[in-house]
């Protein structure tokens, strides 16, 4: 054997040996990926989040572990949208409601009475201005995954059936962010914003009289142990969405993203439909949380939501021109032919 025949089947051999050592399972991504989720683990958006970590790690065979942090233990619920900015949270399920702040054409979905049902919402979210919102928070930094839902959202209260702009008088009502603060001082309410988890404590305490949230968060967090009133008025709507820190992104394998998208649009698919369950049928909501609950129930009539909405009409309009024009055309048009 020479000695350049040596060296050649030296480094064959080497070769075979290095491809045949075990390949790591977990690429080099870190241990932990931290997810942000503001409600606690009970909630259909809980429950998808839980699903999601699950799934992930099983069909990555370990490589990416998330790690759920309920409650809005990552940081104040309005600034969720800047945490996945800074890769200080990698994920989130977060309500289009809290990220207006930092988004604001998100506030769409709760400009006063813009959705008739569900099905605009679909409209919305599966053409141009869904994409069209999705590409603006892809340029914001964070990449967007999937749609899902809350709920439309309905108001509670301590005091009285608010049945009326007239009833609101005086009556003090937690929100979330400006334009439903707007909105509430508009029907003639004193609008208190808080985070979620200090609004618990004031209902609890009675220092606040109401608030607003879907069904579907009204019953895990038993806000009718707090509130006997009910106004079912759906005046606004709260999308979800998964995301990812764009800077999280990034560093995944082109196939570990195809996982996370698959995984991501099958389970919220799942979490809007499990959101909705039960919800279609307003006799049988008010049905439920009147004989379970015990809680007084006004399902306004058109004639009774005409009233609410003429007295929001300068909200509409002032924050019309925050989103843009363009695209509150654009889903007024979709809202009025799906009605
Ligand atoms: O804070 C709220 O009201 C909640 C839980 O619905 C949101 O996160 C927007």
């Amino acid at each position: 054997m020479t000695r350049w025949e040596f060296i050649m089947i030296t480094l064959r051999l080497a070769v075979v040996l290095i491809a045949l050592l075990p390949q790591p399972l977990t690429a080099d991504y870190k241990p932990e990926f931290k997810m942000s989720i503001v409600p606690n683990e009970e909630t259909t958006w809980g429950r998808a989040a839980k699903r999601f970590a699950d799934t992930v790690k099983y069909r990555t065979q370990g490589r990416i572990q998330i790690k759920n942090y309920f409650g809005g233990q990552l940081g104040q619920q309005t600034t969720e949208f800047a945490l996945l900015q800074q890769g200080l949270a990698d994920f989130a399920i977060g309500s289009t409601i809290n990220w207006s702040p930092q988004v604001r054409q998100l506030n769409i979905f709760v400009l006063p009475f813009m959705f008739p049902g569900y099905a605009a919402v679909d409209a919305v979210e599966g053409s141009e201005p869904g994409e069209r919102l999705f590409k603006l928070i892809e340029q914001n930094g964070v990449f967007p995954i999937a749609w899902g839902e809350y709920g439309f959202r309905e108001l509670t209260n301590s005091k009285r059936p608010i049945q009326r702009p007239e009833d609101f008088d005086g009556l003090k009502i937690r929100v979330a962010v400006p334009l439903l603060a707007d909105t509430l001082q508009a029907l003639g309410a004193n609008p208190v914003m808080m985070n979620f988890d200090e609004a618990l404590e004031a209902f609890r305490m009675g220092t606040v009289d109401g608030q607003e949230n879907p069904v579907a968060l009204i019953i895990p967090y038993k806000f009718w142990a707090v509130h006997k009133y009910m106004t079912l008025w759906h005046y606004a709507i709260d999308p979800l969405i998964l995301a990812v820190s764009g800077k999280t992104w990034a560093g995944f394998s082109v196939q570990d993203q195809n996982v996370l998208r698959k995984a991501g649009e099958e389970i919220m698919g799942q979490q809007k439909k499990e959101s909705r369950e039960g919800l279609e049928e307003t006799a049988t909501v008010i049905e439920k949380l009147q004989d379970i609950y015990g809680m007084e129930v006004f399902h306004p009539s058109p004639v009774d939501v005409e009233r609410f909405r003429n007295k929001t009409r300068s909200v509409y309009d002032k924050w019309t021109k925050e989103i843009g024009m363009d695209l509150v055309g654009s889903v007024e048009r979709m809202s009025e032919s799906a009605k």
